[in-house]
């Protein structure tokens, strides 16, 4: 037996003095370094009666640490449960419930305001800070740097990724060693990662794409990572001339258009951009290879299945589309009412079969049946159509979803709130163009009979149960909402009203 995972992403680069991440502050990790620190980790997992397939949630900050300790779950078989650190306590306190996680880190400064979720959700407290300090480091401090790897099979679940629902209720997805390993292998070859590659990550690292796609990625390749905080415009365009590829959601792209810094020469160094997680507009596609000659590389991608799709690394790059099903990875266009399979050129819903897609929602198996079929093909909620060339174009969506600067916000759980909100009649939350983070959420709200809304009120009480980039940037008050003749709101509608909202 083995752990093909860990052997693969970590255990391969053992004894390596070559510099893994370069931190923002000028110092380097060595894999060895790196790899000593997932050990101690992995044994302090151990210690703490960590068994395989237990899991572990993390709402801590973007460190080498943080991602050792994702390396110390895959070394000892725990399953690792990342999170978002801009979730509210009562956001965080359902994830780490609903998972059964043994253990929950978070950063010293909110253990006190996240003691009472730990405790009612039975999970033990360590904290681990941006800094790579904490109780959790300091138990780890006193382990061994050599830790024997739990076996594992492919089948066997990597981590747990949450992703929300059109009913507002959150999901486990749950992902395999297969699903993860196979997609960074994929990726790395199609994108010719090797060795001497150095990404820029700018992402954070509790999502698919900063913590699978561009850290699995370079692992693969045994690459190094300028491992920058946040996305910040000095800092990348400090780094850059030291980088060989990127990652990021459009919005990194656009605010680098926006700077006179981006230019051909300070790009030189540069042999691949890729972007994902959002729509990339056309236009800025376009804009960017006017002004450094690169044509942007856009993939596309969900938490449930890693990346399906990629424009070539050579052949052309298409504006505007998604490019090409991955080797191994099968994507058909069906009927949403019949669920059969469109020809080419229709429209109709994604669904995609490979050894990326993952094994189901967590303790849901209703809503597994729906999205994933007993044929393997699971149901993505875009809509799109593959053209002449055999590129696919993602046209829309077929689930009521915004995604605000790459960060998915579900209507529904806003709405949820809004309505409990007094005055409120019924509320109507959409996702209209923001020319920094693609979508922007506004919130149209209906006051019951003789009431007035308070907007300022509301949004002060939303405040503490709704993360920042959730909460609407506008809320609106109208008579009604427009239905149809079945009584569904028209959304599309609300969006044509309110489209010029944030206009430049
Ligand atoms: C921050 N804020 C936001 C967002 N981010 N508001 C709306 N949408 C956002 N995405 C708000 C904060 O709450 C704060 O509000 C203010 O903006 C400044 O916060 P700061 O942290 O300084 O923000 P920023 O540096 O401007 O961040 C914008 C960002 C960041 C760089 C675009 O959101 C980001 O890194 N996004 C990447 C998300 C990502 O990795 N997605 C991948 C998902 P206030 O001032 O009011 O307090 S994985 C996925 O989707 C699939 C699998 C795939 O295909 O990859
Ligand atoms: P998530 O559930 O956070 O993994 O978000 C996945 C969703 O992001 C997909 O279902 C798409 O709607 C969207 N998405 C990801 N990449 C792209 C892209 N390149 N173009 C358009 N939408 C994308």
């Amino acid at each position: 037996m083995a752990n093909p995972l860990f052997d693969t992403l970590f255990a391969a680069h053992a004894g390596k003095k070559s510099v893994f991440l370069h931190l923002a502050d000028g110092s380097t990790r060595s894999y060895d370094a790196f790899l000593g620190q997932v050990a101690r980790f992995a044994n302090a997992l151990a210690a703490m009666g960590l068994e395989p397939g237990d899991r572990l949630a993390a709402q801590i900050d973007k460190s080498p640490e943080a991602l050792a300790v994702y390396g110390a779950c895959v070394q000892a078989g725990v399953v690792f449960l990342p999170l978002n650190t801009a979730y509210t306590a009562e956001e965080v306190s359902y994830f780490v419930e609903n998972s059964g996680a043994r253990v929950f880190l978070c950063d010293g400064a909110r253990s006190e305001n996240l003691k009472a979720v730990a405790d009612k959700a039975g999970a033990r407290l360590e904290t681990l800070n941006a800094n790579g300090t904490g109780s959790f480091f300091d138990l780890s401090a006193v382990q061994p740097d050599h830790f024997k790897t739990v076996d594992r099979d492919g089948d066997d679940l990597a981590a747990f990724l949450y992703t929300s629902g059109t009913t507002g209720r959150s999901k486990g997805a749950m992902l395999t060693q297969t699903n993860l390993l196979s997609n960074a292998q994929t990726l790395a070859k199609a994108w010719r990662f090797n060795s001497d590659d150095v990404l820029l990550h700018a992402l954070p690292i509790f999502h698919t794409h900063g913590l699978f796609v561009a850290t699995n990625i370079t692992l693969v390749a045994g690459g190094s990572i300028i491992f920058l905080p946040k996305f910040d415009l000095d800092a990348m365009f400090g780094w850059m001339p030291r980088a060989t590829t990127m990652m990021g959601v459009p919005t990194f792209y656009t605010r680098l258009l926006g700077d006179a810094r981006l230019t051909a020469e300070a790009v030189a160094h540069m042999r691949l951009f890729v972007s994902g997680s959002a729509p990339l507009l056309a236009e800025t596609h376009r804009e960017f290879t006017d002004r450094t000659g690169h044509a942007i590389l856009e993939r596309y991608g969900m938490t449930e299945t890693n990346m399906n799709t990629s424009n070539p690394y050579e052949g052309e790059r298409l504006a505007g589309t998604v490019g090409f099903p991955l080797p191994g990875i099968e994507l058909v266009i069906t009927d949403p009412a019949t669920g059969r399979e469109l020809p080419q050129g229709e429209i109709g819903q994604i669904e995609v079969r490979g050894p990326n897609v993952f094994k189901g929602y967590w303790q849901m198996p209703e809503k597994t049946a729906e999205e994933l079929r007993e044929n393997g093909f699971f149901i993505t909620g875009d809509l799109g159509l593959i053209d002449d060339r055999g590129y696919v174009q993602i046209v829309g969506r077929n689930k009521d979803l915004i995604i605000s600067g790459g960060y998915n916000i579900y209507p529904k759980e806003i709405e949820l709130l809004l309505d409990d909100q007094p005055g409120v009649l019924e509320s109507a939350v959409i996702g209209v163009p923001h020319p920094d983070f693609g979508e922007s959420v506004i919130g149209v709200l209906v006051a019951k009979d003789g009431d007035t809304i308070d907007s300022d009120a509301i949004k002060a009480a939303i405040g503490s149960s709704l993360a920042r980039f959730k909460q609407p940037q506008r809320l609106v008050v109208v008579n009604e909402l427009p239905r149809n003749a079945m009584g569904k709101v028209q959304k599309a509608q609300l969006r044509e009203t309110y489209k010029g909202t944030f206009a430049k």
